[in-house]
């Protein structure tokens, strides 16, 4: 069937062993929204997690577990394409050639890579890391995606897409889409429960302030318990002088579907401790499907590897022809067998 829906497409990092509140609001809970208005394509970026150190066996199991995960918030196989990257050949081959227009100091002024590096240090960045974002360039330009649903942290890597993406249309003759970010407002920044000035990050140096989909609900309550907030006792959304507040509002009003004011009236002569409560009673309850959905899921490996496999073929035909026409307009010899 041709597809008159716009396409989009995304991925997300098997770097950890759950996913956290911030790539869910951010990201993920977008992209189950896209499936029925557009042709989604999602990935678990398993090339892109080996750019800082792996194990191979946690590595494997993460993989796993984050496919479980996107079907236990409700990405629908039949609905859209879900796949892992390395599955697909074409995302490493495009990479190269993406690469080869990239300029140096370009990819130098990536700050996602300035600030992982900077804190990993130089001896154990790797070059990987470095051009990491040329691979994300590949992912996205492989399947002509017209938007790519990401949190705010990514937008400068889809201005780099487009710019290459103009780029390489100048030089050789139209070729790829150009394509825009899809960033909702309301949660395209969620921020460390323990120091909201921070995004909330799996990489970030205390769990304390990292609300996982996974932990035991008992966990996550007691973050949210224990969240700083600020001085005062109003409950108001004001993200410069209350940011402790304003971020467990942002997220209370994205999990509940009530707006940020529906909330502060609601929580009007009541103190900061009353939302507290609240929010980590609601997302006890609010968890608990997805877990279970999530549970189902790992529980069966031949199930997730034939909706993998699946993914992967109907990835692999649209991610050749790109490859195809992409080699040819360079002026690769095409391959005879
Ligand atoms: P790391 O800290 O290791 O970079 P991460 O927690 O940022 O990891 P990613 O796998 O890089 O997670 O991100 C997956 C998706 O989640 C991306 O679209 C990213 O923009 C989004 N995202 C991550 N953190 C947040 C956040 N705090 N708020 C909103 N969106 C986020
Ligand atoms: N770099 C992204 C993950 C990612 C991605 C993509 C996102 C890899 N390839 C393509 C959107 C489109 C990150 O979250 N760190």
């Amino acid at each position: 069937m041709v597809s008159h829906r716009p396409r989009v497409l995304s991925g997300i990092q098997p770097t950890s062993g759950s996913f956290h509140l911030g790539n869910y609001l951010g990201a993920v809970r977008q992209w189950v929204s896209l499936q029925d208005s557009h042709d989604a394509f999602y990935m678990v970026v398993d090339l892109h997690a080996i750019t800082v150190e792996q194990e191979p066996a946690t590595l494997r199991e993460n993989t796993r577990t984050s496919v479980a995960q996107l079907l236990g918030v409700g990405l629908d196989p039949e609905r859209c394409t879900l796949f892992v990257q390395s599955h697909v050949a074409e995302h490493a081959q495009l990479a190269w050639v993406m690469n080869c227009i990239t300029g140096f100091g370009e990819a130098s002024r990536m700050t996602q890579f300035k600030d992982k590096s900077a804190k990993q240090g130089a001896d154990r960045t790797t070059v990987g890391l470095f051009t990491y974002p040329v691979l994300q360039v590949a992912d996205i330009l492989l399947y002509q995606a017209d938007q790519v649903p990401v949190g705010e942290d990514q937008r400068q890597h889809v201005e780099l897409t487009r710019d290459l993406a103009e780029r390489f249309n100048h030089r050789y003759g139209q070729t790829f889409t150009v394509p825009n970010p899809y960033i909702l407002k309301e949660t395209a920044k969620i921020f460390d429960l323990q120091d909201p000035t921070a995004k909330m990050s799996k990489s970030a140096s205390s769990p304390k302030g990292i609300v996982n989909l996974l932990d035991e609900a008992k966990v996550s309550a007691k973050k949210f318990k224990s969240a700083v907030t600020d001085t005062g006792t109003v409950v108001s959304f004001d993200e410069k002088e209350k940011p402790g507040v304003s971020n467990l509002l942002s997220i209370y009003s994205a999990i509940s579907g009530r707006t940020v004011a529906e909330l502060v009236e609601h929580f009007d002569g009541k103190m900061y401790g009353a939302l507290k409560t609240e929010l980590a009673e609601f997302f006890t309850e609010w968890v608990a499907p997805i877990q279970e959905r999530t549970r189902t899921y790992l529980d069966d490996p031949a199930q997730l590897d034939a909706i993998l496999a699946q993914g992967a073929e109907k990835a692999r035909a649209v991610a050749e022809q790109t490859l195809t026409t992409t080699y040819d307009r360079i002026g690769f010899l095409p391959a005879k067998r």
